[in-house]
């Protein structure tokens, strides 16, 4: 997502960026590129108009101040100005002081309520809050059911019957209370497009179970059409922030970047992808960080802590500081990386990666190969490389689909890892050193949530 935009934003600005001196012909060049590339990824006109008014603005005191580095604070203007569009603050949801926190869930046919609904009640289960997801799109007997699958995968517990939407929604905080869950999320039928018996439906829904907040979800690959509907719906219902879903199907950003400024309602939630922990809070700055390549740290350090085994990683530390990092632990590692996510989207998340590495797409095949072959491998073998002589090196091919020169090469990619750790001091003699080192290290990063 965002890659063309943050591409020619990019362009836009290295121009800029290391000037001792701004001229107005420079910024009136800058300025040009930049509506232009909003314009490119789909962002409503209006919105574009008022970004650069505010970035010219910024830019004109940058020259008068005689500052030392204009372009870059017209960087960090550019910065400011994506991070406002974007919704400025994060969204921040208050739970109900009298439980349960009661969410409704709005949209249109397909916008992606019910997956958000249960990626949303999954992320509630991870802040340690007991949701309950409530079934009621009675429309097609398949919505329940798909609620209940998703439900089920993420060992979270489900109502509905076959009584009325509003019924069931009732029905469902009802069962909370009885039950002890303390947020309710009710996912409710969509249709193909704004009509008045939707939103007399979910209306009605709305004004009997008296929601703390109704989340608006959109499509953001329907673009400047999602923002229209969050106009509409709006209108129509008080809505409290948007989710946006397939952002990962969205290269241009335009419905992200337009809707807060259309609307007037924040982004609390964004989905990038069909599985369930594509999913998260929406952090404005961080995202305008991301479009301008500035890198995304934070949210790395926290898909890190989030699926990274602490323990897994620990053991693979200490068997590198005492030299006896084998091919099983260099596959446990791999595993870990691979938990992560993928390897372009972690690259788009780190700061400094040129544009250009950003948008290769790394075959991510690779990273299944040297898992299979090391599979294939025996214990023996995995621990003593050496040992892997060209009959071995031809059955392990065999093993994993793979060719005896992919086994060659994964093992000299591994004993010049090997040699590196060496050179880099990682062996027995430096290992109580940095253990003393990395110790209170852990504790901080425990602590830091
Ligand atoms: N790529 C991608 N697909 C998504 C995302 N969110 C949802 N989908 C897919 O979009 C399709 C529709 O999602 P649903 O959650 O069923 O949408 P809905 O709004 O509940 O649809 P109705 O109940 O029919 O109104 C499904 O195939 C989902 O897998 C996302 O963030 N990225
Ligand atoms: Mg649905």
């Amino acid at each position: 997502m965002f890659e063309a935009l943050g591409g020619r934003l990019e362009d836009a600005l290295s121009k800029i960026r290391a000037k001792a001196r701004l001229s107005e012909a420079d910024v009136e060049v800058a300025l040009r590129e930049i509506r232009t590339a909003l314009l490119e990824a789909d962002v409503n006109l209006l919105v574009v108009r008022s970004i650069v008014d505010r970035i010219r603005e910024a830019a004109v005191g940058a020259m008068a101040s005689r500052s030392l580095t204009p372009g870059q604070q017209v960087v960090k203007a550019v910065n400011d100005e994506l991070t406002k569009v974007l919704g400025g603050e994060s969204f921040r949801l208050t739970y109900a002081s009298r439980p349960p926190t009661i969410i409704l869930m709005a949209g249109l046919q397909g916008s992606g309520k019910t997956t958000a609904s249960a990626k949303l009640a999954r992320y509630f289960k991870s802040q340690g809050r007991s949701p309950l997801l409530v079934g009621a799109d009675l429309q097609r007997p398949a919505a329940v059911e798909q609620l209940r699958t998703l439900a089920s995968q993420i060992q979270v517990p489900m109502f509905s019957e076959w009584t009325s939407p509003i019924e069931v929604a009732k029905g469902g905080v009802a069962e909370a209370r009885r039950i002890g869950r303390d947020v309710v999320i009710v996912d409710t039928a969509g249709r193909l497009t704004i009509d008045a018996d939707l939103m007399e439906e979910i209306s009605a829904t709305s004004k009997e179970i008296s929601p703390n907040y109704t989340f608006l979800v959109i499509d953001a690959m329907m673009g400047q059409d999602s923002v229209t509907t969050a106009k509409a719906f709006n209108e129509a219902l008080e809505v409290d922030a948007i989710i946006l879903s397939k952002l990962d199907g969205d290269a241009r950003g335009g419905a992200a970047l337009s809707v807060k400024e259309v609307v007037g309602k924040p982004i609390a939630f964004a989905s990038d992808g069909e599985k369930l922990d594509n999913f998260g809070p929406f952090y404005p700055d961080r995202m305008a960080s991301r479009i301008l390549g500035m890198g995304d740290v934070l949210t790395l350090i926290e898909q890190a802590e989030r699926t990274m085994d602490e323990d897994v990683a620990e053991r693979g530390a200490k068997k590198l500081m005492e030299g006896k990092f084998d091919l099983d632990d260099f596959l446990e590692q791999l595993r870990q990386v691979k938990k992560m996510g993928s390897l372009k989207g972690m690259l788009s998340m780190l700061p400094g990666v040129p544009k250009e590495l950003r948008n290769v797409e790394i075959d991510e095949g690779e990273l299944g190969k040297i898992e299979a072959m090391i599979s294939s491998m025996t214990k023996k073998e995995r621990s003593d490389p050496a040992s892997i002589d060209s009959s071995r090196r031809a059955r392990i091919a065999r093993g994993s689909g793979t060719t005896p020169a992919n086994v060659s090469a994964l093992l000299k990619q591994f004993k010049e890892m090997q040699k590196m750790m060496r050179s880099m001091g990682i062996g027995p003699a430096s290992a109580t050193k940095r253990k003393a080192k990395a110790r209170p290290q852990k504790k901080g990063r425990k602590n830091r949530r």
